[in-house]
C-alpha cells in the first residue's frame, strides 16, 4: 500500500514519463520533416521507450491497490531548429527525469517505503544510460558542426536503432 504522498508524487512522475512519450514523437515527425529519417527513428524509439517507462509506473500504483490517473499535459514543444537542439533539449529533459527520479527515491527513502525504493531502482539505473546516449551523439554533433555529409552519416548510425522491450515490463 502507497501512502498518500508517495502515490501523488508517482502519479505525478507517471504523467511525466507520458509527456516524455508525447515529446519525442514531436521530435520524430519534426525530424521526419527535416529529412533526417534516421533521426526521426531514433526519436520514434525513444517514444516507444517512455510508454514503457510510463506503463511501468501504472501497473505499480495499480498493483499496490491504488489508481493511476492520467492527467491533461502541457503541449509538448514541436519545433526544432538544428540537429544539435534536438539532442541537446533531449539532454536537458532527461536530466530534469533523474532529478524527479532521485527525489522520488528520497521521498520514499523517508517514508520508508521498500517496495517503492526497489521499484524505482531500475529508473535510476536507466537514466544512467539515457543520460550518457544523449551526450554522446551531442559530442558527436558538436565534431560535425555544419557538415552536411557527417549529419547524413550520423542520421544513417541513428536509423538502425531499434525499440527492445525490457524483459519486466509486464511488471
Ligand atoms: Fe523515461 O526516461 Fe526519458 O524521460
Amino acid at each position: 500500500m502507497l501512502s498518500k504522498s508517495v502515490y501523488a508524487a508517482l502519479n505525478k512522475h507517471m504523467n511525466t514519463e507520458l509527456f516524455s512519450a508525447y515529446l519525442y514523437l514531436n521530435m520524430s515527425s519534426a525530424a521526419n520533416e527535416m529529412g533526417f529519417k534516421g533521426v526521426a527513428n531514433w526519436f520514434s524509439v525513444q517514444y516507444q521507450e517512455e510508454m514503457v517507462h510510463f506503463t511501468k509506473f501504472y501497473n505499480y500504483i495499480n498493483s499496490q491497490g491504488s489508481q493511476a490517473v492520467v492527467d491533461k499535459m502541457t503541449k509538448p514543444a514541436s519545433s526544432f531548429p538544428t540537429l544539435l537542439n534536438f539532442f541537446e533539449e533531449t539532454l536537458k529533459h532527461e536530466q530534469f527525469i533523474t532529478k524527479c527520479i532521485n527525489e522520488l527515491t528520497e521521498l520514499a527513502v523517508m517514508e520508508k517505503d521498500h517496495a517503492t525504493q526497489i521499484f524505482l531502482q531500475w529508473f535510476i539505473t536507466e537514466q544512467i544510460e539515457e543520460e550518457e546516449n544523449d551526450r554522446e551523439i551531442i559530442g558527436k554533433l558538436k565534431m560535425i558542426g555544419d557538415n552536411g555529409y557527417g549529419q547524413l552519416m550520423l542520421d544513417k548510425e541513428l536509423s538502425v536503432r531499434v525499440f527492445v522491450p525490457p524483459a519486466a515490463t509486464a511488471a
